[in-house]
Protein backbone atom coordinates (compact mmCIF):
# COMPACT_ATOMS: atom_id res chain seq x y z
CA UNK A 1 0.00 0.00 0.00
CA UNK A 2 1.74 3.57 -0.88
CA UNK A 3 2.07 6.19 1.73
CA UNK A 4 0.22 9.18 1.19
CA UNK A 5 1.43 12.20 2.11
CA UNK A 6 -1.39 14.19 4.00
CA UNK A 7 -1.49 18.37 3.04
CA UNK A 8 -3.73 19.61 6.09
CA UNK A 9 -5.93 22.96 5.22
CA UNK A 10 -5.28 24.50 8.74
CA UNK A 11 -3.55 27.59 7.94
CA UNK A 12 -2.90 28.32 12.34
CA UNK A 13 0.69 28.94 12.68
CA UNK A 14 2.11 29.52 9.55
CA UNK A 15 3.69 32.70 8.23
CA UNK A 16 2.32 34.46 4.72
CA UNK A 17 3.60 36.90 3.06
CA UNK A 18 1.47 38.74 -0.07
CA UNK A 19 2.89 40.23 -3.42
CA UNK A 20 0.21 42.54 -4.92
CA UNK A 21 0.63 44.47 -7.80
CA UNK A 22 -0.76 48.22 -8.01
CA UNK A 23 -1.28 48.26 -12.01
CA UNK A 24 -5.19 47.60 -12.39
CA UNK A 25 -6.07 48.55 -8.58
CA UNK A 26 -9.59 48.00 -8.84
CA UNK A 27 -9.10 44.22 -9.76
CA UNK A 28 -6.01 43.13 -7.73
CA UNK A 29 -7.30 45.04 -4.49
CA UNK A 30 -10.33 42.34 -4.69
CA UNK A 31 -7.59 39.62 -5.53
CA UNK A 32 -6.20 40.99 -1.77
CA UNK A 33 -9.46 40.86 0.07
CA UNK A 34 -10.29 37.48 -1.38
CA UNK A 35 -6.74 36.47 -0.25
CA UNK A 36 -6.90 37.43 3.21
CA UNK A 37 -10.64 36.68 3.96
CA UNK A 38 -9.65 32.82 3.53
CA UNK A 39 -6.55 32.93 4.95
CA UNK A 40 -7.56 34.06 8.08
CA UNK A 41 -10.93 32.49 7.61
CA UNK A 42 -8.49 28.85 7.13
CA UNK A 43 -6.87 30.07 10.80
CA UNK A 44 -3.87 31.77 9.93
CA UNK A 45 -2.81 34.65 12.38
CA UNK A 46 -3.62 38.53 11.16
CA UNK A 47 -0.10 39.25 12.49
CA UNK A 48 1.20 36.27 10.57
CA UNK A 49 0.22 38.17 7.30
CA UNK A 50 2.50 40.67 5.38
CA UNK A 51 1.27 42.70 2.53
CA UNK A 52 3.90 44.23 0.35
CA UNK A 53 2.44 46.38 -3.19
CA UNK A 54 4.75 46.44 -6.44
CA UNK A 55 4.29 48.65 -9.44
CA UNK A 56 2.74 46.05 -11.52
CA UNK A 57 3.55 42.03 -12.46
CA UNK A 58 6.56 42.42 -14.09
CA UNK A 59 8.08 43.16 -10.21
CA UNK A 60 6.14 40.37 -8.83
CA UNK A 61 9.21 37.78 -9.07
CA UNK A 62 11.80 39.91 -7.28
CA UNK A 63 10.37 40.71 -4.21
CA UNK A 64 8.68 37.47 -4.18
CA UNK A 65 12.38 36.21 -3.49
CA UNK A 66 13.32 38.79 -1.54
CA UNK A 67 10.67 37.75 1.07
CA UNK A 68 11.00 33.96 0.03
CA UNK A 69 14.66 34.56 1.11
CA UNK A 70 13.98 35.83 4.32
CA UNK A 71 13.25 32.56 5.60
CA UNK A 72 10.49 34.28 7.60
CA UNK A 73 7.27 33.33 5.35
CA UNK A 74 6.22 29.64 4.74
CA UNK A 75 4.23 30.63 1.11
CA UNK A 76 4.66 33.86 -0.58
CA UNK A 77 1.58 34.63 -2.84
CA UNK A 78 1.45 36.76 -5.98
CA UNK A 79 -1.31 38.78 -6.99
CA UNK A 80 -1.39 40.76 -10.21
CA UNK A 81 -3.92 41.49 -12.93
CA UNK A 82 -2.67 41.43 -16.72
CA UNK A 83 -5.22 42.16 -19.22
CA UNK A 84 -5.05 41.83 -22.69
CA UNK A 85 -7.03 44.42 -23.83
CA UNK A 86 -5.11 47.47 -21.95
CA UNK A 87 -1.32 46.50 -22.89
CA UNK A 88 0.18 45.91 -26.49
CA UNK A 89 3.08 43.57 -24.19
CA UNK A 90 0.73 41.18 -22.56
CA UNK A 91 2.76 38.35 -23.47
CA UNK A 92 6.04 39.90 -21.98
CA UNK A 93 4.45 41.06 -18.99
CA UNK A 94 2.26 37.44 -18.67
CA UNK A 95 5.22 35.85 -19.07
CA UNK A 96 7.70 37.21 -16.90
CA UNK A 97 5.54 36.91 -14.01
CA UNK A 98 4.39 33.76 -14.74
CA UNK A 99 8.24 32.53 -15.54
CA UNK A 100 9.79 34.00 -12.88
CA UNK A 101 7.35 33.41 -9.90
CA UNK A 102 7.95 29.52 -10.89
CA UNK A 103 11.44 30.16 -10.64
CA UNK A 104 11.17 31.50 -7.14
CA UNK A 105 9.30 28.69 -5.98
CA UNK A 106 12.10 26.41 -7.82
CA UNK A 107 14.74 28.17 -6.04
CA UNK A 108 13.94 28.84 -2.90
CA UNK A 109 11.84 25.78 -1.50
CA UNK A 110 9.70 28.37 -0.73
CA UNK A 111 5.67 27.51 -1.91
CA UNK A 112 5.39 30.97 -4.27
CA UNK A 113 1.66 30.84 -5.47
CA UNK A 114 0.74 32.11 -8.76
CA UNK A 115 -2.46 34.43 -8.32
CA UNK A 116 -2.21 36.38 -11.12
CA UNK A 117 -4.92 36.95 -13.44
CA UNK A 118 -4.34 36.82 -17.11
CA UNK A 119 -7.10 37.80 -18.94
CA UNK A 120 -8.74 39.41 -22.47
CA UNK A 121 -10.72 42.05 -21.16
CA UNK A 122 -12.35 43.83 -18.11
CA UNK A 123 -15.20 41.91 -17.81
CA UNK A 124 -13.32 38.31 -17.65
CA UNK A 125 -11.06 39.69 -14.66
CA UNK A 126 -13.93 41.25 -13.06
CA UNK A 127 -15.56 38.24 -13.17
CA UNK A 128 -12.56 36.20 -11.66
CA UNK A 129 -11.72 39.20 -8.71
CA UNK A 130 -14.95 37.92 -6.74
CA UNK A 131 -17.34 37.88 -9.60
CA UNK A 132 -19.56 35.04 -10.59
CA UNK A 133 -16.01 33.07 -11.57
CA UNK A 134 -15.26 32.97 -7.59
CA UNK A 135 -11.78 35.09 -7.04
CA UNK A 136 -8.36 34.06 -7.38
CA UNK A 137 -7.44 35.02 -4.82
CA UNK A 138 -8.78 33.35 -2.50
CA UNK A 139 -7.81 29.93 -4.28
CA UNK A 140 -4.09 31.48 -4.32
CA UNK A 141 -4.69 31.06 -0.50
CA UNK A 142 -6.11 27.62 -0.15
CA UNK A 143 -2.91 26.68 -2.63
CA UNK A 144 -0.61 28.26 -0.11
CA UNK A 145 -1.74 26.58 2.81
CA UNK A 146 -1.98 23.37 1.07
CA UNK A 147 1.37 23.64 -0.29
CA UNK A 148 3.30 24.94 2.45
CA UNK A 149 1.59 21.75 4.61
CA UNK A 150 2.49 19.30 2.36
CA UNK A 151 6.24 20.92 2.21
CA UNK A 152 6.33 20.64 6.25
CA UNK A 153 4.90 17.04 6.17
CA UNK A 154 7.58 16.17 3.83
CA UNK A 155 10.05 17.71 5.52
CA UNK A 156 9.28 16.22 9.24
CA UNK A 157 8.51 13.02 7.54
N1 LIG B 1 1.26 45.35 -15.19
C1 LIG B 1 0.23 44.57 -14.78
O1 LIG B 1 0.27 44.06 -13.65
N2 LIG B 1 -0.83 44.37 -15.59
C2 LIG B 1 -0.92 44.91 -16.83
O2 LIG B 1 -1.94 44.67 -17.53
C3 LIG B 1 0.15 45.74 -17.28
N3 LIG B 1 0.09 46.39 -18.55
O3 LIG B 1 -1.02 46.61 -19.07
O4 LIG B 1 1.10 46.78 -19.13
C4 LIG B 1 1.25 45.94 -16.42
N4 LIG B 1 2.29 46.73 -16.81
C5 LIG B 1 3.28 47.24 -15.90
C6 LIG B 1 4.43 46.26 -15.67
O5 LIG B 1 3.99 45.18 -14.85
C7 LIG B 1 5.60 46.93 -14.96
O6 LIG B 1 5.18 47.46 -13.73
C8 LIG B 1 6.24 48.06 -15.78
O7 LIG B 1 6.55 47.61 -17.09
C9 LIG B 1 7.55 48.54 -15.11
O8 LIG B 1 8.52 47.50 -15.06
Amino acid sequence: MPKEIKSEMDGRGLRVAVVVARFNEVITRSLLTGAVETLTRSGVHDQDISVAWVPGSFELPVVAKTLAQTGQYDAVICLGAVIRGETSHYDMVAGQASRGIGAVGQETGVPTIFGVLTTENMDQAINRAGGKAGNMGSHAALAAIETARLVQAIKTG
